[in-house]
């Protein structure tokens, strides 16, 4: 009886895993995170990423826009240590080059909340196959927070995959088989060491016949730590002998190495590390908005968010786009939204009320998005012990200049509000 339920359990596993893996390769579903992690920490906006189909060896660029929003949860460490980085699957690409803020960020970069990090990430096509592609944004203490992907198809080359670099004295080097087998082998002989020191204490033979050290393990338990218990034949002076052997051959392994490296690398330097705060981009201010209150259908996946906003400026403004987490929603024609972002993750936008605010002017505004992807990807608080949501209003003036303000909202998720009142 008892190995059918295990027969049948085993069955129902591998269905939910089968039927979960072919979900995955076909939406994006980085559905993982909580949505507090996706909407109230960071906003990624103007993302771009092309081609989206290339060849082994050719390159693909992602570039964006990332904020560090006021709202960082008080539940998170601070943000205070962050690193850009394409998310793939695996190393199917390799990173060519990387700038944040116009800036060479070779590591990770010091951020701070309300910073603005325009980044711009060259990869060269590595492995064939149909990738993921996103730009991510690890914040030391919290996670890779992931901003909107698409997906992009590598296909084989003729020629095979190189990363060619230059060295300072002029010679070039292929990082793609530099050291390969030397690391293996070398990796490979203190696996070794290692297998031979498990097999003399754990193994009886010839060596060893009345092997007791785990086979005697009532003897062992018996004794303290500090006694070898020499009188019931557990550690004996030879084991003494082979043991200092075997450390013997690791240092003489590790003196080999070094004198290895001496003289065939005799010109190095050491690893670096460049860690820098990126240069801020000038921001113009141009209004201010309060926060009405929203409202989340799950039904029609809608989300409603009230607010008022005022014009601080000098020139009249118009609500162009709202960003939340790895979502723009855009108030424009099919170009607009179309252009703003990886399709997956821009929809219109529906702003009822007066759009253009004119300076010195309050309007009272109603924003209306609709996505599956709010689900999918869960970014709406649903039944979470914080029912607010955070993203960025973008307002563009008469002269063309762009200004994004923070919105913070309480949510009230509908579908809770049908169960309960
Ligand atoms: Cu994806």
């Amino acid at each position: 009886m008892r190995t059918r339920l295990w027969k049948w359990f085993l069955i129902f596993a591998f269905a939910v895993s089968a039927t979960s893996y072919a979900r995955s390769a076909f939406a994006h579903g980085e559905a993982a995170d909580e949505p507090f992690l996706k909407n109230l920490t960071v906003a990624f906006y103007d993302v771009h990423i092309s081609p989206t189909n290339i060849k082994v060896g050719e390159p693909v660029t992602i570039t964006g826009s990332v904020k560090v929003l006021p709202t960082w949860p008080f539940t998170l460490d601070p943000p205070v240590t962050a690193y850009v980085n394409p998310v793939v699957p695996g190393p199917v690409f390799a990173l060519r080059d990387r700038t944040v803020n116009g800036v060479p960020a070779i590591g990770s970069i010091a951020i701070d909340r309300n910073g603005i990090y325009n980044f711009k990430m060259v990869m060269l096509g590595r492995v064939p196959g149909r990738w993921h592609v996103h730009p991510g944004f690890a914040v030391d203490g919290t996670g890779t927070l992931i901003g909107p992907g698409q997906w992009v198809d590598v296909e084989p080359s003729a020629t095979p995959f190189k990363y060619e670099i230059t060295l300072l004295d002029g010679k070039t080097l292929d990082l793609e088989h530099v050291g390969g087998s030397g690391v293996w082998w070398w990796s490979f002989a203190g696996f070794l060491i290692g297998v031979v020191w498990m097999f003399y204490w754990t193994v009886p033979g010839p060596w060893r016949p009345d092997r007791r050290t785990v086979h005697n393990l009532a003897v062992t338990a018996q004794l303290p730590t500090w006694d070898q218990g020499r009188d019931f034949g557990l550690v004996t002076e030879g084991d003494h002998k082979w043991s200092t052997f075997i450390a013997a051959v690791t240092l003489a392994m590790l003196v080999i190495g070094w004198l290895y490296m001496v003289s065939q690398y005799p010109l190095r330097i050491k690893q670096q590390t460049d860690r820098f705060t990126p240069p801020q981009p000038e921001v113009t201010e141009m209004g201010q908005v309060k926060a009405l209150g929203s409202v989340y259908n799950p039904d029609t996946h809608t989300l409603t968010i009230n607010l008022e906003v005022k014009n601080t400026g000098a020139n009249p403004f118009t609500i162009k786009q709202f960003t939340m987490g790895m979502m723009s929603f855009v108030n424009g024609d099919k170009e607009a939204v179309e252009k703003s972002g990886p399709p997956d993750f821009v929809a219109p936008m529906q702003v009822q009320g007066n759009a253009t605010v004119a300076p010195g002017q309050t309007e009272k505004v109603t924003l209306k998005m609709s996505s599956e992807m709010l689900d999918e990807e869960r970014l709406i608080p649903l039944n979470d012990p914080q029912e607010i949501i955070a993203g960025l209003l973008f307002v563009q003036d008469t002269s063309g200049k762009t200004s994004s303000i923070t919105l913070r909202s309480t949510l009230q998720p509908t579908e809770f509000a049908k169960k309960y009142f």
